[in-house]
């Protein structure tokens, strides 16, 4: 399997990092394709937590490549702490590409976001306030700066400095705090420097590998119903999470990607606004939370928790071509007397079979539980799918039923090898 993507079938946290960290042992590069410093991906290595934002989850062995491609924007003081944090723990970076492609983030795409977020009044996006939004605006206005524009520093000054004069303007309109131009422009020549060694020309440095035999892994940060197009808009991310955005921000081509594995938790969790069709405002919902601490990794935020939700999955599995899931957490719902899986939607007493485009409607929408026994029994020691107990191997038959797609990790614990192979 030269190519795989990793993909989050729900709303963010499935423990894809995990599982990259597991699939990563079979491949020479590892890449992340779309999205920010927004991204909290979780690796748990001998009871050391590795919570990284921005650098591929790969890092943590020695023979992957790490590749941050055209499609991620890229926070440099976050790049740059990573790369330190790592370094100072005994993972060198040395080998990280960084596209000359991808975007940058500066301090006025934070001020943007957090202007936009404040001028929605009750109705924010809850936004990680990275300004992730604001600097894939800049990319579509065609007025982002690249990370390739580091080799010329004159020139890389230049553009900072206009566009800082310019972005000024239009936060001081919106009452915000103006910023420090020529501070900005000194600290970013200097990191700028610092990046160079960095940048390389990833797509044809990534289509070479492929075609000398290397197997590369894409990692999607966010997930399918975050994403863009496909989420539940507004209360999105800004950029394509789902598998064709694969594609787009790693320059490889549709025909190149063999493997497409969705990720979906054994319960359903988001952070920030929008709708959720089998969130839980009861024990229920708080015992998730608090047995599967569901707290964000880069804003700590308490994460909306509640069942599986199987109308998703399925529209997942569409959107993204889902060859296979990862089925993570199952462990989180060890205590529970029975357990409930969403198979269908309801909405207004008629049946819906397909994932609904309206907001209204999702607000509306009955779930339909099928509500199964629980195992009632630690699964945190279970290594093979025979040692799992009967009610515990019945709910992931209940989902390969549901999707149609094989059930291959199973997730049993935070730890790297807390996992079982069902198929
Ligand atoms: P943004 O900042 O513009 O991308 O926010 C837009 C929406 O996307 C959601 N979003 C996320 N949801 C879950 N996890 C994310 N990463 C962190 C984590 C989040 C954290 O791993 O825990 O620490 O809070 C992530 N990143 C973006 C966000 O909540 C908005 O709904
Ligand atoms: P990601 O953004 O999809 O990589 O997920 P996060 O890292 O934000 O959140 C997943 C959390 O669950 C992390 O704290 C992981 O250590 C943890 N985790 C992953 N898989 C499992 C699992 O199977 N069981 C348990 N108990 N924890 C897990
Ligand atoms: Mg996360």
């Amino acid at each position: 399997m030269p190519v795989t993507v990793v993909v989050g079938a729900q709303w963010g946290d499935e423990g894809k990092a995990k599982v990259i960290d597991l699939l990563s042992k079979e491949h020479t590069y590892v890449v992340r394709y779309q999205g920010g410093h927004n991204a909290g991906h979780t690796v748990v290595v001998d009871g050391e937590k590795y919570a990284l934002q921005l650098i591929p989850s790969g890092i943590l062995y020695e023979h992957v490549i790490p590749v941050i491609a055209n499609g991620v924007v890229v926070d440099l003081p976050t790049l740059f702490s990573e790369i330190d944090m790592l370094e100072a723990r005994g993972n060198s970076c040395a080998d990280l590409k960084v596209s000359s492609r991808a975007h940058l983030i500066f301090p006025w795409h934070q001020a943007h976001d957090a202007i936009a977020e404040a001028m929605r009044g009750d109705d924010k996006i809850g936004t990680t306030l990275k300004g992730i939004g604001p600097a894939y605006a800049d990319k579509a206005r065609r007025v982002g700066i690249r990370a390739g524009d580091v080799v010329d520093p004159e020139r890389f000054a230049t553009l900072i400095r206009e566009r800082a004069t310019a972005e000024n303007k239009l936060i001081a309109e919106a009452g915000g705090d103006e910023l420090d131009v020529d501070d900005m422009v000194a600290r970013y020549s200097e990191m700028g420097a610092r990046l160079k060694p960095y940048v390389a020309e990833t797509i044809s440095l990534l289509h070479n590998a492929l075609a000398g035999g290397a197997h590369v892994l894409l990692e999607g940060a966010q997930a399918t119903f975050l994403d863009l197009d496909h989420g539940t808009y507004p209360y999105v991310t800004s950029s394509n999470p789902t598998a064709g955005g694969a594609c787009v921000g790693s320059g490889l081509g549709p025909r190149d990607l063999d493997r497409i594995v969705g990720i979906t938790k054994a319960y359903t969790t988001r952070v920030g606004a929008g709708p959720f069709v089998t969130e839980l405002f009861d024990d229920d919902g708080e015992t998730l939370g608090r047995v599967g601490k569901e707290f964000g990794t880069v804003t700590g935020r308490a994460r909306r928790c509640g069942w599986l939700d199987l109308v998703m999955i399925r529209h997942a599995v569409r959107l993204n071509s889902l060859t296979e899931l990862s089925l993570t957490k199952l462990d989180i719902l060890d205590g529970f007397d029975t357990v409930k899986i969403c198979t269908g939607y309801s909405y207004r007493g008629e049946t819906v079979t397909d994932y609904p485009d309206r907001y209204d409607v999702l607000e509306e929408i009955e779930p339909i539980y099928e509500e199964l026994p629980g195992w009632k029994t630690s699964l945190s020691a279970a290594r093979a799918a025979g040692e799992l107990p009967a009610e515990a191997k019945a709910f992931i038959e209940v989902v390969e039923r549901e999707v149609g797609i094989p059930v291959r990790v199973v997730g049993v614990g935070a730890e790297r090898d807390d996992y079982l192979m069902w198929e």
